[in-house]
């Protein structure tokens, strides 16, 4: 037998390392990183090797399920989608559109069909009901962004490799590969920055893997960001380091800014974020006295009560420092694809809106076009006009991953029909109607459309797929488009293919009025994303623009490119300007909206610390709720563990290796406690993701070490009011130990 050599992207987080696949016999025999990929140069994690398991994974699911009497049993595609409109149809007729939700998960970032056909499924349905994991994640850094800058994924990413001194707050690259920050290897380029001289600082309540290679760490209170940002801006206007470099005759607000921080004094903050006053005005002065300098802030400040606050000062403090879109600060990529800001008209735009609609139980505002997905619950099991009666899950596993995942569980039971998109009978997909399967990874092709748009370096790469699907199985873009014509009342059985050539017809027509069908020619013999794609690196910023610019890119050259390891497009280059789409062309320093909002956060300043407060820990072998089925993950020290202090160990009297219960607002739970002088005292770290215990799952070797659902500890009504994401970070738990039974 053969063996053939294959390079593939890899799809399972956003550091999006090339990888090179060796197969032989339709089997995969070494996995390892793509040395010449021109952005990741060979670095891989631990999970890229796991795709082999989740490749022959017998859990995974390889035909659609339709749920029977209780049981799953396994029937055709067409017995599948006809089940879908037999029993879809019929509430939406019933009840309106709005009575069927849809909601989508993180794999749906990292797939280019799930991504780009998830709108059309939405739009076919017609509801306001959508949800996805972006609220309980990053939506508060897409709010402010996009508030600033005008579009949502206009976000500013540190210059790594100019750099000179970066302050990371509330991540940890080191295990989590980096996140709305695409950056391979962030440890290799820490390193050279070191090397150069240069520091990095870290901000974090658990001294983390990415503290302890830093040159200095400093434990803060969870939740407390927004007033240690507060405090660092308010330091700026206080000692005069306020210069904007280059992009100061494009910012708006700074006086609104020097205003609104007036009260965040380092001495008044200080307490609230248990950080003192001079480290907090030291960082201040190095962030605005080091020539290339830059502020990297993640999850830790983002799934909080001021997360859409915290993620602003970040930008402020850059802006006010002259180190935005400066060689070396936090500028923009400039995606070859898919990017809003380098569409349309050059420096000036609509910018974005929220709150056009509000959900129905809580009246949280949409932003991003979503409502909260903490809000799912209350859609369904709330009675009233407008309730929800079916839901359509894609990738996306919310028993598990959201704030009281049991009340959520209950009402998917109470709902009418329930399709999932998923690849696993797991703890939500258990709940479904309907289960219809994506392919394995590996049977997919890929091209990233996010996360060029937030990448240390310019590049274009496409993979595709190492195998060939099996049997019947459809690309998931089709089973969007299929359910989407369902929704439209043109039957189960459609021509999918069809359909995707008139709607890809018509956007041509509404986009390119005229040009329509020259681009409709250019991009003959192409169908689903890979035409949309065509269509972006042809139209983008290095298109070929249709044969205008021979040199340019299009999907033919990228896909050329897979075995060389991808098209770099160079260094993070200045953008302001021309990549603004705010309707006034400027950077907005001061939104009314974030403005607004800051007296919020100085009413919470006085707040004592509760006795203990949890956060959440990811671990470079997991990859949230999904992959620990996965025998190559799986194996090693059990990570579903407690962290906690020494000291609070003692006072609580909690032994190492000992269970411990957890307690908030009458819900609990037992985790194993893990005593470590790296946490922060009064905290307590558990990872989210597990609990592989419920009843229905077919997920065979993660039951066997299941760990505990951290979300079912967690308030599914505390929300960030502005982005309306989850409050994951700093909740108040009582801890006390499980005395074991002689
Ligand atoms: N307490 C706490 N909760 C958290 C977090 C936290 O830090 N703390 N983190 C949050 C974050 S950042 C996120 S992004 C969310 C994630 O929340 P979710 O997106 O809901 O959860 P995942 O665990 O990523 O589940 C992904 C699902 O997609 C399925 N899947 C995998 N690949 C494919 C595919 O190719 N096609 C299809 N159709 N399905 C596929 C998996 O089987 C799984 O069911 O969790 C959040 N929850
Ligand atoms: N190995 C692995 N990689 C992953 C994932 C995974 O599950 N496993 N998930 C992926 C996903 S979906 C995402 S969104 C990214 C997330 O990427 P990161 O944001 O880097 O994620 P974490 O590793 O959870 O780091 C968050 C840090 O915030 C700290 N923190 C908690 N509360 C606070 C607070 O109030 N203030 C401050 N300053 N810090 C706080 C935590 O201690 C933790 O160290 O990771 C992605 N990559
Ligand atoms: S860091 Fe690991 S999981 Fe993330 S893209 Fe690279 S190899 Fe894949
Ligand atoms: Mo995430």
């Amino acid at each position: 037998m053969t063996v053939s050599t294959h390079h593939r992207i890899c799809p399972l987080c956003e550091a999006c390392c090339g990888l090179e696949i060796k197969v032989e016999d339709r089997k995969v025999i070494s996995i390892r990183g793509h040395d010449a990929d021109v952005f990741s140069a060979g670095y891989i994690c631990p999970k890229a090797v796991a795709l082999k398991d989740l490749h022959e994974d017998p859990d995974r699911l390889r035909s659609p399920m339709v749920k029977r009497n209780g049981v799953h049993v396994a029937v055709s595609w067409k017995e599948a989608f006809a089940e879908i409109e037999r029993r879809l149809l019929p509430i939406m007729a019933a009840h309106g559109r709005d009575a069927v939700g849809v909601v989508t998960g993180n794999p749906s970032a990292h797939k280019i069909g799930l991504l780009t056909y998830f709108p059309k499924l939405a739009r076919a349905l017609g509801t306001k009901n959508i949800f996805s994991a972006s609220s309980v994640d990053q939506i508060p850094k897409q709010l402010a962004s996009g508030l600033m800058f005008g579009t949502w994924l206009s976000v500013a990413v540190p210059d790594i490799a100019r750099t000179d001194w970066l302050l990371v707050i509330g991540a940890n690259p080191l295990a989590s590969n980096g996140s709305m920050w695409t950056v391979p290897d962030f440890r290799g380029k820490a390193k050279a920055m070191q090397a150069r001289g240069g520091k990095l600082i870290v901000i974090d309540p658990r001294r983390t893997e990415t503290a302890a290679v830093a040159d200095a760490h400093h434990f803060i209170r969870p939740g407390a960001d927004v007033f240690l940002l507060g405090a660092m801006v308010h330091t700026l206007f206080a000692e005069n380091l306020v210069n904007l470099g280059a992009v100061q005759e494009w910012v708006n607000g700074v006086d609104e800014v020097r205003a609104a921080v007036a009260a965040f004094a380092p001495e008044a903050v200080a307490a609230r974020c248990a950080i003192d006053a001079d480290t907090i005005r030291q960082l201040a002065r190095q962030l605005a006295g080091t020539p290339r300098a830059a502020v990297y802030a993640r999850i830790g400040t983002c799934t909080q009560e001021y997360g859409t606050l915290a993620s602003w000062l970040v930008d402020v403090l850059n802006t006010l420092t002259g180190h935005l879109d400066a060689p070396g600060g936090a500028m923009f990529a400039k995606s070859a694809a898919f990017a809003s800001n380098s569409s349309g008209n050059s420096g000036r735009g609509k910018g974005i809106s929220t709150a056009r609609r509000q959900s129905r139980v809580s009246h949280a505002p949409e932003v991003m076009g979503e409502f909260p997905i903490n809000c799912i619950a209350e859609e369904i099991d709330t009675p009233g006009e407008g309730r929800m009666r079916a839901l359509i899950t894609m990738a996306t596993n919310p028993v598990l991953s959201v704030p009281n995942g049991p009340r959520l569980a209950k009402a998917l039971d109470s709902l009418d029909f329930m399709v999932s998109l998923d690849i696993y009978l797991n703890e939500t997909t258990r709940h479904a109607d309907v289960i219809l399967p994506g392919p394995s990874p590996l049977e997919d092709l890929h091209y990233d459309v996010a996360f060029p748009q937030m990448s240390w370096r310019n590049h274009a790469r496409y993979s595709p797929p190492v195998f060939e699907r099996q049997g019947e199985q459809p690309e998931e873009w089709e089973n969007l488009l299929r359910i989407a014509a369902i929704a439209k009342g043109l039957g189960a059985d459609v021509d999918v293919g069809a359909l995707d050539d008139s709607e890809f017809a018509e956007d041509a027509q509404r986009s390119f009025g005229e040009h329509a069908q020259a681009i409709i020619d250019a991009c003959q013999g192409l169908r689903g994303p890979q035409r949309a794609l065509d269509l972006q690196l042809r139209a983008g910023p290095y298109g070929d623009e249709f044969g205008r610019k021979p040199e340019g890119l299009n999907l033919r050259k990228v896909m050329a490119t897979n075995a060389s390891g991808g098209i770099d497009l160079g260094e993070l280059q200045p953008r302001i300007p021309e990549m603004l789409r705010t309707p006034s062309g400027k950077v907005e320093l001061a939104p009314p909206l974030l403005i607004a909002d800051l007296p919020r956060a100085l009413a919470d300043l006085q707040s004592p610390a509760p006795d203990m407060v949890l956060i959440g820990r990811r671990d470079v072998r997991t990859n949230n709720s999904w992959m620990h089925n996965l025998p190559t993950l799986a194996k090693g020290p059990f990570r579903c563990t407690a962290l906690v202090h020494p000291d609070d160990a003692a006072r609580l009297g909690l032994q190492d290796g000992a269970m411990a219960q957890l307690e908030n607002a009458g819900r609990s739970l037992q985790a194993q406690v893990h005593i470590s002088t790296d946490m922060m005292p009064g905290v307590v770290s558990l990872p989210h993701g597990w609990g592989h215990d419920l009843p229905g799952a077919q997920l065979s070797v993660a039951a066997e070490r299941p760990g505990v659902n951290l979300n079912a500890l967690l308030d599914e009504k505390l929300r960030d009011p502005l982005s309306g994401n989850a409050v994951l970070s700093g909740v108040p738990v009582k801890v006390r130990a499980v005395l074991a039974l002689a």
